[in-house]
């Protein structure tokens, strides 16, 4: 058993808030870290103790191991909670954090490098019993290869890089005609982002859904569920909304679903908070796609389902810790997301700047998870999304009313959000139907001109 008692927050906005406020009702300390973009933010003022690592570019700052290292130290915290983006899924990051003594508040590093490469990652759940994406089963080594590969599989396949995840380095190929182009262009897409050109393959599922599963894992291999989201509404694979549970589920599959994720977390030996990511067919047949092993942004989904705050369990897993059983939860009602960017809405292009009027709602169950406030500047420099707007309803009907009711109290000027996007989706019938998938918003929105 490690005692946590002071932990630095490796991350900024959102996350770093949400963060901050587990640790203190935790009766912990928060050390939180900003750039010199981030100075003026009102939750540094929350935190116990706030230490600028650098300037307002993230590779100098959020991602800058050195200071983060050295704030960590300075300030002797004895863990580091790291959010998601920026350092949560580095391996050297992890390895420094350990070299000097500091718990890193996930996984260990070696079922990181495994979900890394999102190959390997389909070649052990396939081991594990756990149904993956029909494919190449490994690297494609070359263009005979892929092509040999692409005519058992059958077209439409679609290319992907093993480093990748979140859409770079994909191409789906309908026949065998675009199969050389596709491939030199997925590879060198790969080496671009990732330099790693690895590159595998897989049928191509049509119109699928985008079902994860999120799940804690404590260190003596008890692993719970917290049920499952359904992500499917994205545009250029960034989540817009995301909800709990994927109704589009029978009883019987989202069973098989969530049993299916704890036995692929035994078999790795997970520890802490993780999310296994499902793309569901127009049969309802699911398959394992990839592992991310962190925290989520839409994490508050499943917290308002369950009733469990994530961030308190990853540190207690962290801790050492014996994790609940699963029939100690219950999982009840619905819960929607909606992410606020302050964004153009029509053209979907960042809209940064200083925010005038800020008035958020509020009420039963709803819940507003954002580091903005009137006269708050939203830096360029980072992601554009604001806040989330979360709610709780018994069903999903009447969750989609207490959302549709909360965006309309949400008012904000000085900057462009898509809030009134979220608002029209409350109101579109096929949302309301659930007869979306994942390529819904890019073709219904962006498919103009
Ligand atoms: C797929 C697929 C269809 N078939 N894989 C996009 C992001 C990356 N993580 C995986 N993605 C997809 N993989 C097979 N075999 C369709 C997508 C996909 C998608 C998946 C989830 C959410 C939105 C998406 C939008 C376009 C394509």
């Amino acid at each position: 058993m490690r005692k946590i008692e002071k932990i630095l927050i490796a991350n900024r906005g959102e996350i770093a808030l949400r963060a901050i406020r587990t640790i203190k009702e935790m009766g912990k300390k928060a050390i939180a870290v900003y750039s010199t973009a981030d100075k003026d933010a009102h939750y540094l003022k929350l935190a116990d103790a706030a230490i600028c690592i650098g300037p307002a570019k993230s590779s100098e700052s959020y991602l800058n191991i050195p200071a983060i290292i050295s704030a960590a130290e300075i300030s002797e915290c004895d863990a580091i909670f790291p959010g998601y983006g920026f350092l949560s899924e580095n391996q050297q990051f992890v390895e420094i954090c350990s070299l000097h003594n500091i718990k890193f508040i996930g996984p260990s590093i070696e079922v990181m490098a495994l979900m890394s490469d999102k190959s390997k990652a389909k070649e052990v759940m396939k081991k594990a019993g756990v149904p993956v994406i029909p494919g190449s089963e490994g690297a494609i080594k070359d263009i005979k290869d892929a092509k040999k590969k692409a005519k058992e599989i059958g077209y439409p396949v679609i290319l992907k890089a093993a480093a990748g995840g979140g859409g770079k380095g994909m191409r789906v190929v309908e026949d065998e005609s675009y199969i050389e182009n596709a491939f030199l262009a997925a590879e060198s897409e790969a080496i671009n982002a990732f330099d790693d050109g690895t590159i595998y393959m897989e049928k191509f599922i049509k119109n699928p859904r985008h079902i994860e599963v999120q799940i804690l894992a404590d260190s003596y291999g008890n692993v719970v569920y917290l049920g499952e989201r359904d992500c499917s509404l994205q545009r250029r694979h960034q989540k817009v909304l995301e909800e709990s549970p994927a109704v589009l589920l029978d009883n019987k599959t989202r069973e098989k679903l969530l049993e299916a994720a704890i036995k692929a977390a035994k078999y790795i030996n997970y520890e802490g908070a993780g999310t296994l990511e499902f793309l569901v067919d127009s049969d309802k047949n699911f398959y394992f796609m990839e592992m991310n092993t962190r925290l989520q942004v839409e994490h508050p989904v499943s917290e308002m389902v369950s009733g469990v705050d994530i961030i308190e369990w990853m540190i207690r897993i962290a801790e050492g810790q014996k994790l609940f059983s699963q029939d100690e939860i219950n999982l009840k009602g619905h819960s929607i997301e909606c992410r606020i960017n302050a964004e153009d809405p029509v053209k979907f292009i960042p809209s940064p700047g200083k925010i005038k009027n800020w008035i958020l709602p509020g009420g039963k169950d709803v819940r507003v998870d954002t580091h903005a406030y009137s006269g708050y500047i939203v830096s360029p420099y980072y992601d554009s999304m604001i806040a989330k707007v979360i709610v709780w309803g018994e069903d999903r009907k009447k969750a989609i009313a207490k959302m549709k009711r909360a965006l309309e109290e949400f008012e904000v000027s000085g900057i462009k959000t898509t809030i009134n996007f979220q608002k029209s989706l409350m109101e579109n019938e096929d949302f309301i139907s659930n007869s979306y998938d994942t390529k819904y918003i890019d073709e219904k929105f962006l498919k103009r001109k």
